[in-house]
């Protein structure tokens, strides 16, 4: 360790035995280790070399938590110590690879900066700077004021209580929504789903899952706007880095990023296309308009997997339908006239009609009229890519769809289009999200891509259940008969979701500060953090009693100072996490809970469309999480903690508690656990495997084996083969009906709101500081994730902490090499940024050629920890989210909740 006692050097880390050998060193003390720096130290601390019996203990299965990904792992456990993690070769979630921050892992557990007993502040006033006084209580103590105080603020009003998580923790965040529900009635909430507000509706309805990835296995060429999956980050990062390296290697897969910054995806490409940030949807309709003009799109998809042979009044831009059914009508050659789509012989893509003294016109055509002005040049002006390569990569990927192939596949027959567009959190931090996602991924959808071998796949579209003869559990999407689009499933399997039905049905009438029922086409109810700080605006009630959950949610957003204000005017806040981090400042009772190698959790893949990625060679797996090592001070898992809180709340609430659990995890009857008594983990998880696989792989089962496996079946990747129904829209008529129901409720409500997004097809618009009022404003500061971080917290992790310092630009703030030039700056600067919105940022400048011009980027963008108690994380890193208003309405996109986090800035030097 270093002299500070706290930093393990990665040199033994990367050696693989040397991380082992750091793991036996732990065993013997876990606060002071041997001092390290130079090789002849290193040696006299036995790092490098094995410090105990390879052979010696067990490997004990269980899954990983150091990022969202939840990889199959094994622990190796020496006497009560684990020395080393590793990937489980037995499980496809992982694959049996382990990457930097999975193998960190010991690093997190034996932190001696995490917390592993319940506190209270002793100090009243919150602030980055305030010492809150902690004090230890006791568990009982802890949860009697807490339930006290929850239950008092429910009988005034529940909406005063809400609660805060993400994906540090992922179903224990879901079990924090159900469990305050249960127990308090509360329904508000914090979340910071930044990442994928309108990527996840748009794919939804694009490949019935709310995740989609390239396939894979088959994809030839791939272009890649605002992601770095399979290089650095995403949902099944082991899984898919092996294969998508496979795939450039061995099978000559052309990859083209469109990102700001050169990060891993851009590093590893054929071709990194450095693009003005917010500016993504004007690229890509630019080369929406090259394949339309080049005819390279697949003609015989659009009429058969789209509704792009409807008929569309061009004066009022809707849809004609059969009057009886409301069926979208397309125009059959065959009977020369208007027919509903499910009725047609032959419809045609193209052309003007008249049908019952209609004028009208199909929907394709009305695109290529929409589309007609959007060239290459026109984008050149937008994006600064210039036109040819816009065309050069519209012409490759067109062709590389290879329209017209098929491909045979256990019997079957499907569209073989080896060609993809894939985008994530890049595309989706800006105003105009919606817009931005629609048009990328309608490339897929004009050379017939989405849902055919080779091209935009969901993540898991289909799942015949978890063992065959069961199908409990499993899903499959349905079709919304009026356009035949498929629909029904969610983020959740086997619970139904369906964006047209929420159209046509839902109230609009908001009931959280959320304000969902307003924004029918969202996941996300991010206008809670514009109605926390302005009630008034929307009148809505503010949270002042929150319970935060794994997360770190005055960081997550925008300016930390504005965030700061917002959690000091609450009257209560409790707060579970495995560190007293940044929000831990303003909290007034701190739980811990277990690290993830100390306690149970249930079903990681619940949210498998995130965490399972497809493909015919990966198969389904169902992975156990179990402690290997005893919980330090008996500190609780999330499953205990509530639980515990449901349990104290009374009977009814335990009841509806134990009751939402079998109905959300499907328990067969003779497994459902009892209504009276207060939740055991195990039998919960127990009952799960037994609903899911059968009595005889039940927890014991999974405690030896760890994982549980199934071959895929084709029609569970692949959803279309030639003869299964269904399509995906390429006309958004429904949008037309969602803008007249919105604008109607907001206008009875008397509430300010935009509805200009609601459009039928996908257009590019600037985001709210896309464009200088002052030229002094000349910056656009990004932030990207790399391989081994994760989010807020990774950055407390010994050893990655290590590798970040060792890289030399982790830590600091990037920027072009000949912009820094021209304004007298070089690296080790250290530098100031200012955004339009005054608040400011330091950093040390580090220059390069591997970012646009106009861009200066960190990583994470979280960092900067400002809480004492996370020695190694403090001060670290770059927070430069700060630089953004968090809480203002025209930041938000309202159609889908994402956060326009496009700023501008200026640089100066000071020092
Ligand atoms: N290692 C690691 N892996 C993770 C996570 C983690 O914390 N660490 N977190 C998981 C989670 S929750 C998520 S959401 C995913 C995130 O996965 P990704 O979305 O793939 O990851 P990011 O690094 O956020 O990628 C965003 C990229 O977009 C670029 N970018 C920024 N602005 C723009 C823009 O306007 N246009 C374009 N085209 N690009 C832009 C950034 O430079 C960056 O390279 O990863 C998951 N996997
Ligand atoms: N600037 C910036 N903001 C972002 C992002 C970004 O890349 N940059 N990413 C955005 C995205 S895509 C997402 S998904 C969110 C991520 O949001 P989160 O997943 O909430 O991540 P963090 O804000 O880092 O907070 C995670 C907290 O969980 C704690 N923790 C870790 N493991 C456990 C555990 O097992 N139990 C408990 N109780 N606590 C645990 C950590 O100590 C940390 O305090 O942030 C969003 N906000
Ligand atoms: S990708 Fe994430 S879950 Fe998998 S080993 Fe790495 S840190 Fe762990
Ligand atoms: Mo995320």
């Amino acid at each position: 360790m270093s002299a500070d006692g706290t930093t393990i050097t990665r040199r033994g880390f990367v050696a693989g035995a040397g991380a082992a050998a750091i793991g036996a060193g732990l065993a013997g003390s876990i606060a002071g280790c041997a001092p390290s720096g130079s090789k002849e130290e290193e040696q006299a601390s036995g790092i490098g070399q094995i410090a105990y019996d390879p052979e010696a203990g067990d490997w004990i299965p269980t899954v990983c938590n150091m990022c969202f990904n939840a990889c199959s792992i094994l622990a190796h456990v020496i006497d009560g110590v684990v020395v080393e993690l590793k990937g489980n070769p037995d499980s496809p979630i992982g694959r049996g690879h382990i990457c930097a921050k999975g193998a960190a892992g010991i690093m997190t557990l034996y932190d001696p900066n995490r917390i592993t007993k319940p506190m209270k502040r002793t100090n009243p006033k919150k602030g980055f700077d305030e010492d809150p006084g902690w004090e230890e209580i006791s568990w009982d103590d802890a949860w009697t004021e807490i339930d006290g105080k929850f239950k008092e603020a429910a009988a005034a009003d529940p909406k005063s209580i809400g609660g805060s998580s993400m994906v540090a923790s992922l179903n224990g965040s879901t079990w924090r929504g159900m469990a305050m529900g249960c127990s308090y009635g509360a329904s508000e909430g914090f979340l910071s789903d930044i990442c994928g507000a309108g990527i996840h509706v748009v794919e939804n309805m694009f490949t019935a899952t709310g995740n989609a990835m390239p396939d894979y296995q088959y994809c030839r060429y791939l272009i890649q706007f605002g992601t770095q999956a399979g290089t650095a980050t995403r949902h099944g990062f082991n899984m898919t880095a092996e294969r998508f390296a496979k795939l450039r290697s061995e099978e000559g897969l052309r990859l083209v990023s469109f990102d700001p910054h050169m990060s891993a995806g851009a590093e590893k490409a054929d071709l990194w296309v450095p693009v003005r940030p917010g500016s993504d949807a004007a690229a890509a309709l630019a080369m929406a308009n090259v394949l339309v003009e080049k005819g390279l799109i697949d003609r015989d998809y659009l009429i058969e997997r789209t509704n792009a042979p409807a008929l569309v009044d061009p004066a009022t831009q809707r849809i004609l339908r059969a009057k009886d059914t409301n069926k979208a009508l397309f125009w059959d050659e065959a009977a020369n006239a208007a027919k509903p789509y499910d009725e047609c012989e032959k419809p045609v893509l193209e052309g003007d009609f008249e049908v019952d003294g209609v004028s009208c016109r199909t929907a394709f055509s009305v695109y290529e009229e929409h589309i007609k002005d959007m060239t290459p040049e026109w984008a050149e002006e937008i994006t600064t890519v210039p036109a040819a390569t816009l065309r050069q990569i519209a012409e490759e990927f067109g062709n590389a769809a290879r329209s017209g192939d098929t491909i045979e596949l256990d019997g079957k027959t499907f569209r073989h289009r080896p060609a993809a567009v894939d985008i994530f959190s890049g595309i989706s931090r800006h105003k105009h999200a919606i817009l931005s996602t629609w048009s990328c991924l309608m490339l897929n959808v004009l050379v017939g891509s989405s849902n055919s071998v080779g091209g935009h796949l969901g993540y898991a579209p289909a799942n015949h259940g978890w063992k065959e003869g069961n199908p409990t559990a499993g899903f499959a999407p349905s079709i919304w008969a009026e356009d035949g689009f498929i629909e029904g499933t969610s983020f959740y399997p086997a619970t139904r979701s369906s964006f047209y039905d929420h159209i046509r049905n839902n109230d609009y009438t908001p009931t959280t500060m959320g304000l969902m029922e307003l924004q029918p086409l969202s996941e996300d109810g991010h206008f809670v953090h514009v109605c926390q700080s302005d009630p008034d605006r929307y009148h809505t009630t503010p949270i002042k009693n929150l319970f935060w959950y794994a997360c770190n949610p005055i960081k997550w957003w925008g300016n930390a100072d504005e965030q700061a204000e917002v959690f000091k005017k609450m009257d209560f806040v409790v707060g579970c996490d495995i560190y007293l981090n940044d929000m831990s400042l303003f909290t007034d009772i701190m739980l811990p809970e277990a690290c993830y190698l100390e306690r149970y959790d249930v079903l990681p893949q619940w949210w498998l469309n995130h965490r399972q990625p497809g493909g015919l060679d990966v198969p389904w797996g169902i992975e156990f999480w179990q402690p290997v090592v005893p919980a330090k001070d008996d500190a609780p898992g999330y499953m205990d903690i509530f639980g515990e809180m449901c349990y104290r709340a009374g009977a009814e609430s335990n009841a509806a508690f134990i009751g939402t659990l079998n109905g959300m995890y499907r328990l067969k009857e003779e497994y459902a656990l009892p209504l009276d008594q207060k939740l055991d983990p195990e039998k919960l998880i127990d009952s799960i495997f037994k609903s899911y696989i059968d009595e005889e792989h039940g927890i014991d089962w999974f405690r030896e084996h760890g994982v549980y496996t199934r071959d895929r079946a084709v029609d569970e990747v692949y959803i279309w083969d030639s003869e299964t129904p269904g399509r995906i829209p390429f006309y958004w008529d429904f949008m037309l009906e969602a803008k007249d129901k919105v604008e109607a409720k907001v206008a009875e409500l008397g509430i300010p709101w935009e509805t200009e997004d609601y459009i039928p097809l996908p257009e590019w618009r600037p985001g709210v500081d896309f464009y200088a009022d002052d030229p002094a404003y000349d910056v656009f500061p990004v932030y990207y994730t790399n391989a081994s971080n994760t989010d807020s917290w990774s950055v407390e992790n010994a050893w990655l902490n290590e590798v970040n310092e060792g890289d030399g630009a982790t830590y600091c703030i990037e920027m072009n090499t000949a912009t820094a030039a021209a304004k007298g700056l070089a690296s080790g600067d250290e530098v100031r940024l200012t955004s339009t919105a005054g608040y400011q940022v330091e950093g040390k400048l580090v220059v390069t050629e591997g970012i646009h011009p106009e861009c200066v980027s960190s990583v994470v963008g979280t960092w900067d920890c400002k809480s004492k108690s996370m020695t190694i994380a403090q001060g670290k890193g770059v927070n430069l989210v700060s630089l953004i208003p968090g809480t203002t309405a025209e930041r938000l996109d309202h159609v889908c909740s994402a956060f326009d986090q496009l700023i501008r800035a200026k640089i100066e030097k000071i020092a």
